[in-house]
């Protein structure tokens, strides 16, 4: 394969998730390219999901960071550059170095990465570099150099195909993984079994044969029990455990308590049948993947709940076979490259930790002068020692922490109060980048070049088809050059990725002898031309084929794990709070909130909420709520749905005050982490709710958008073509909010007895921004007055939100590629009497082409009539 396809595009991988799609960008302008599945590419064979299709709207230059900034005041590169040279330096010189930090992320490139990892555990001499990996796949890591001896994923994509029984535990992959998703569904068409393990019941679990919707943190309850019925029923691999496994004597017996039937119902509250059903299955199925993500990784048991899953398979054997492995699937595009290059404070450096050995061996090849001795701070103490005052000088990658850490008030706090922060980043303005001393700018996908691994160790090229605008610059350069500008210029003398990813492969097959599977000795040599054209492969074979282990004595191990008993509710916090993901929203929003399509599928940060709870607390499908918890409080939009469990609430992770004034999911959770991997317990925390009334509703369509976010007590704001809309609600008088408006010659309309005020400013006779608000009476659909941001006259009719004639509203977007609403799909069910998912995409064209609705087409066959989306 070569890097350019047919008609000038260029071969890369998507922005997002570690599926790690394959995709092919034509550029068609400046700053514009046609986007398309790579049919080439192993991982999706052609297919995007709507994050991937939508990628060609989010690479305008609309809020990029362009210059290098020190506080508001735009510099060159080389006065940024010796600044930050300089304060690490110094800090370090006064403080030692481990008074100084990096947090990066799986966002970055592994070239990028091992560029930080080598300067900051070779160079500066410390091992705080930890990443946002923390926060979504330190759990694995850590399972499974317990079980294996080495962080490998022992599973690929084609044991998929190979399955007899796939089972999705803590993973909504429909949303989070949806070309795997498709993967799994085709399977399962072709007759193998779904079984989904997670509290809610999501798209992925409607689809499944079997849906457990255990009480949260139970899966360790769960999955031993499951291996203790496989003991009884035979269906442990004696053979395979005496030749491969090492297992403590105590193992079984600990094992058995609490172990039976009857107690894991209990303890994980599902129906008995159910449990039955489900571990007959997996008695029965030889061909078992069990796929899990985020369910298990965050939680304050986390390893455990990972080795209670490598138990299960070790013990039946069912590992280094086709169709039979657990997989840990990872978030982002590059989390398994930067567990490659050790990126982790927890590892050192190519799958190696911080043994005397190590340490000699890494420094030996860095010829490294300072070389960190121990592992550094994991995420959550890191911002703790920043808190403290211990941490004074920090460099923050392609992560946005005051959003996404838990307890994101306090991570603030100690951000705002740090001597130095450099924050690189690719947009100007983020929730984090507001407290930094100097920002970088860093080029974006689209524009950066160099690798990425995927879920399934499928390493592909990444490669520009834009220019960099402004002068950013790549990752690995900004490292570099601060490395040089230290004191260490042969080290940081790169002037290409290709450099930097030869030193990479050496190093992974530097004395390695066997001792490490992740070794990339093929490509240690490997010229430009042909890293450039370099096509995607996967490292690693069929790990544990041989049934042999990284470890001393070759063998994996069977860990002995407990469930950690349920904790009674607390009386101030009776009920569960649970965060994850939407589907068409990738983490902090600052890509996919730019793209009109796919700010439709959700426009809102909501609650879900059990009705039973609902009408417990005076709560109402639609209104506002507060979430509060002993760290913080944030509103939400509730969304009444029985897809929750009682007492247990869901909020999504996305919005930040860029994009609202509620929906800070981020402030809610505890810091605390699982003892052994440090990965917070994002999935329950002690909370409760509460109704919060309004007096007025209404919204804002605006050609050119704030500077700052509206001042009242709701605002979310939703990207629209050509503008953009912020939704409102609030308490005040809501006449404040006039200020908001551009100059322009305004029409106005009031209805006193309903407290309505509908503004419209036009510029030009163009509408430049249109507001409604009222206190008892209708709000017009917002679609076709922002249809007029884009008429070269306004319509007569602006200030009734509507063309003359009938219309109806639009309801949520379930189709972001066709721009299919809830409504037109309601309408078409019961009128044309469609019976399945293909006959709504004939009728509507719904979900032909990325696929990714069709779960949710699916369920509204099934509740076709009802009046919610849950
Ligand atoms: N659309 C979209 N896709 C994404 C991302 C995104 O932001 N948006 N982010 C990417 C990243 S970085 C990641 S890490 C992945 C995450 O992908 P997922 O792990 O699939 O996503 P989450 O929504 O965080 O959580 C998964 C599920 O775990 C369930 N869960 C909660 N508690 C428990 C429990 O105790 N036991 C079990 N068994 N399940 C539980 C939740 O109800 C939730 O449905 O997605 C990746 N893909
Ligand atoms: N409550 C709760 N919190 C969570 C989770 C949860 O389930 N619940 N999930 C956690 C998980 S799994 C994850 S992965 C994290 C994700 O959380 P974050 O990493 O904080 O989220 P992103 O929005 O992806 O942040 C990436 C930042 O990098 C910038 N960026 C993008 N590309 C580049 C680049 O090439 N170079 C540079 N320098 N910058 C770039 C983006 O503009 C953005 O500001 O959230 C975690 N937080
Ligand atoms: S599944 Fe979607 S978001 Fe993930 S890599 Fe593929 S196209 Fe991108
Ligand atoms: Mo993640």
């Amino acid at each position: 394969m070569i890097p350019a396809g047919s008609g000038g595009s260029i071969r890369t991988t998507c922005a997002y998730c570690g599926v790690g799609c394959g995709i092919l960008a034509t550029p068609t302008g400046e700053r514009t390219a046609r986007i398309e599945g790579d049919p080439d590419h192993p991982a999706n064979t052609g297919k995007l999901c709507s994050k991937g299709t939508h990628l060609g709207e989010t690479i305008g230059l609309d809020g990029r960071l362009l210059h290098p900034m020190i506080g508001k005041r735009r510099v060159g590169w080389d006065k940024a550059l010796d600044l930050v040279a300089k304060r690490f330096r110094d800090t370090i010189a006064q403080h030692g170095p481990n008074s100084v930090a990096f947090y990066v992320s799986g966002q970055l490139l592994t070239e990028d990465y091992y560029v930080a990892n080598k300067l900051m555990k070779g160079f500066i001499g410390s091992a705080n570099i930890d990443t946002n990996s923390r926060l979504c796949m330190a759990s694995a890591v850590a399972g499974h150099t317990r079980a294996f001896g080495e962080d490998i994923v022992p599973a690929t994509y084609d044991d998929l195909d190979a399955a007899d029984l796939i089972i999705l535990v803590g993973s909504n992959t429909a949303w989070c993984h949806p070309i795997v998703y498709q993967r799994v569904r085709a399977r399962c068409d072709g007759g193998a079994k779904l079984v989904v393990i997670d509290p809610r019941r999501t798209e992925t679990a409607d689809e499944a044969d079997l849906h457990l919707a255990i009480r949260p943190g139970t899966d360790v309850a769960l999955m031993n029990g499951l291996l203790a019925w496989c003991r009884d029923a035979g269906v442990v691999d004696h053979d395979y455990l005496a030749r491969h496994v090492a297992t403590l004597d105590t193992f079984w017996d600990q094992l058995a308590e609490g172990s039976d039937l009857w107690s894991v119902a209990r303890t994980c509250d599902v129906p008995l049948p159910d449990l039955k059903r489900f571990f007959e299955l997996f008695a029965a199925t030889p061909r078992t993947v069990t796929m899990f993500s985020q369910g298990v990784n965050q939680s304050l048991s986390g390893t455990d709940q990972v080795n209670a899953i490598t138990n299960l398979h070790l013990a039946t054997g069912r590992i280094g076979k086709p169709g039979a492995a657990p997989f840990s699937i990872t978030g982002q595009p590059n989390a398994m490259g930067g567990r490659e290059v050790g990126g982790l404070a927890s590892s050192l450096a190519a799958h190696m930790d911080f043994t005397p050995d190590n340490v000699a061996r890494v420094g030996r090849f860095w010829a490294a002068p300072n070389m960190a001795t121990r592992p550094g701070l994991k995420a959550l103490d890191l911002f703790r020692e920043l808190g403290d005052g211990r941490i004074k000088a920090i460099w923050i990658m392609a992560t946005n922490p005051t959003v996404s850490m838990p307890d994101a008030g306090r991570v603030r706090e100690a951000l705002a109060a740090c001597p130095f922060v450099v924050v690189s980043d690719v947009i100007e303005t983020t929730d984090t980048s507001v407290h930094a001393h100097v920002r970088l700018p860093a080029a974006a996908w689209g524009e950066k070049d160099g690798t990425v691994t995927n879920s399934d160790r499928t390493i592909s090229r990444q490669r520009a088809f834009l220019a960099a605008p402004g002068e950013a610059r790549p990752d690995w350069w900004i490292v570099a050059q601060v490395g040089r500008r230290m004191g260490w210029k042969t080290a940081f003398s790169y002037d290409r990725p290709a450099e930097i990813w030869r030193e990479h492969c050496r190093l992974s097959s530097y004395e390695n002898g066997g001792t490490r599977l992740f070794a990339l000795p093929g490509h240690a040599a490997q010229g430009n031309a042909d890293y450039d054209a370099m096509p995607p492969f996967r490292w690693g074979g069929t790990p544990f084929a041989d049934g042999r282990f990284p470890t001393p004595d070759g063998r994996a191990r069977l860990v002995s794990v407990v469930q950690t008993p349920v904790a009674a509710p607390l009386p101030n916090w009776p009920m569960t709070l649970n965060t994850g993901r939407y589907r068409d929203h990738w983490h902090t929003m600052t890509r996919t909130g730019l793209s009109p399509k796919l700010a439709r599928h959700r426009e809102d940060p909501l609650v879900e909420i059990h009705p039973d709870d609902a009408a417990r607390l005076a709560i109402v499908d639609g209104g506002l709520a507060r979430v509060v918890t002993p760290q913080g409080e944030s509103l939400f939009r509730a969304s009444v749905t029985r897809t929750q469990r009682v007492a247990e609430l869901f909020v999504p992770i996305h919005w930040t005050d860029r994009t609202a004034t509620g929906g800070r999911a981020g402030l809610l959770p505890r810091p605390l982490g699982d003892p052994i991997s440090g990965q917070p317990g994002f999935k329950s925390t002690s909370v409760r709710i509460e109704p919060v009334e309004t007096v007025w509703r209404g919204f804002l369509i605006l050609r050119d958008d704030l500077a700052t976010r509206p001042d009242c007590l709701w605002a979310t704001r939703i990207a629209a073509p050509g503008g953009t809309v912020w939704e409102m609600a609030g308490t005040g008088d809501p006449a404040t909010l006039m200020a908001l408006l551009p100059k322009g010659q305004r029409i106005e309309a009031i209805d006193a007895a309903r407290g309505s005020r509908r503004i419209a400013i036009l510029n030009g006779g163009r509408l430049a921004a249109a507001l409604f608000v009222t206190r008892d009476g209708a709000l017009p659909s917002r679609d076709w007055l922002v249809a007029q941001l884009a008429e070269a006259v306004a319509a007569p009719t602006l200030l009734a939100g509507r063309a003359p004639g009938v219309q109806v509203d639009r309801g949520p977007i379930v189709c972001a590629c066709f721009d299919v609403g809830l409504t037109a799909i309601l309408t078409a069910i019961a009128d044309q009497r469609l019976a399945d998912v293909p006959a709504i995409g004939a009728a509507l064209g719904a979900g032909t082409n990325c696929g990714s609705c069709r779960p949710a087409l699916a369920r509204l066959l099934v509740t076709e009539g009802s009046t919610h989306v849950a």
